[in-house]
């Protein structure tokens, strides 16, 4: 067995019980998402204030409540088996570990931001600039790809502050609505990454681990399709039912029953929530009424 030693948590050994250990946030953007994704996979965990580490008593899973950026090189070294953390925070550890999927939540880019009276013109503003970041390697890759030299000045928070107090000529942060920069002086001028929240791995997990994983995904996967999807009902008069079901595909046809009322049909089918809202003109069109949207909580094919 590999023996792994963290002061500060304590956990002394791989995690050699058959349980899937599973890093999370602590608490912050990404925590109470991770939390509600397992929580909608029917998995139990207990979560709150002070708690570090917490077993699952309904699936083989116990979680480990961290710091996002401590995520991925838990995860590299074994400490954890899976963990949720941004892609920003993944790209910039540099860690070595598998990204098995994208999540959909947590979204957000990283930008260069310079102040709002500045005249822009391009990439090559920043050109021997001083730029304040807390993602220099992302900042590293961008400058380079686009043959810049600028200096990176490294901070780890309130980067927005930079330009104001004299810092540096530019900032390069995580945007999400926008207003933290316009709070600040600040126009975003260049996205130079995208993220958002993905389930990582490590790259050694046993024969049995990688069974209980293939269990989750099945269930992660039922819930994420389902978050695309909706259960639509409607009505439609029985001689424009053929046009109204060519919109409502539905997982393999659409069902339809007949309404008390003759020569009508109640449709029951499921659909992309863009499709449906890219074909509600034509359904009402061809005769559609009494439409009903509902959300589905598991999907599986
Ligand atoms: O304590 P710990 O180290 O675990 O957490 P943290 O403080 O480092 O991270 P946290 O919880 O703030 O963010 C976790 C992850 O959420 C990030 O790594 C991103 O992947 C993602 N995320 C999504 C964001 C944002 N949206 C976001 N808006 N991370 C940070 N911000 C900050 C940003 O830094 C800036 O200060 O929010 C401000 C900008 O927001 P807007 O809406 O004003 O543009
Ligand atoms: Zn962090």
């Amino acid at each position: 067995m590999r023996i792994i030693y963290n002061s500060s948590l304590g956990y002394n050994k791989m995690s050699s019980s058959e349980n899937l250990r599973i890093a999370i946030q602590k608490s912050g953007r990404l925590s109470d998402d991770s939390i509600s994704l397992f929580k909608e996979c029917g998995i139990r965990l207990e979560a709150g204030k002070g708690r570090l580490k917490s077993d699952s008593p309904n699936f083989k899973a116990e979680f480990l409540f961290l710091r996002d950026d401590d995520i991925p090189g838990y995860v590299e070294d074994g400490v954890a088996d899976l963990g949720i953390v941004g892609e920003n925070v993944l790209v910039e550890s540099s860690r070595t570990v598998d990204v098995i999927m994208k999540l959909g939540f947590s979204k957000c880019r990283l930008s260069l931001a310079v102040p709002r009276e500045a005249v822009y013109n391009g990439a090559d503003f920043f050109r021997n600039k001083n730029i304040a970041t807390s993602y220099p390697k992302l900042l590293g890759n961008y400058l380079k790809e686009n043959n810049i030299t600028a200096q990176i000045h490294e901070i780890s928070g309130s980067v927005e502050i930079a330009p104001s107090i004299g810092l540096a000529d530019a900032v390069c942060d995580i945007v999400s609505s926008g207003s933290t920069l316009l709070s600040n002086g600040l126009k975003e001028v260049e996205v130079i990454f995208k993220s958002e929240a993905v389930l990582i791995g490590n790259q050694h997990l046993s024969e049995q681990k990688k069974v209980i994983l293939d269990k989750l995904l099945f269930r992660i996967n039922a819930v994420l399709k389902a978050q695309n999807y909706k259960y639509i009902l409607l009505n439609a008069p029985n001689d424009k039912l053929q046009e109204v079901i060519s919109f409502l595909p539905g997982m393999k046809s659409p069902t339809i029953m007949p309404l008390a009322e003759e020569g009508w049909s109640s449709v029951h089918s499921v659909l992309e929530e863009n499709e449906f809202w890219e074909n509600i003109e034509a359904l009402r069109a061809a005769g559609a009424q009494g439409i009903l949207v509902i959300p589905i909580e598991k999907m599986i094919y």
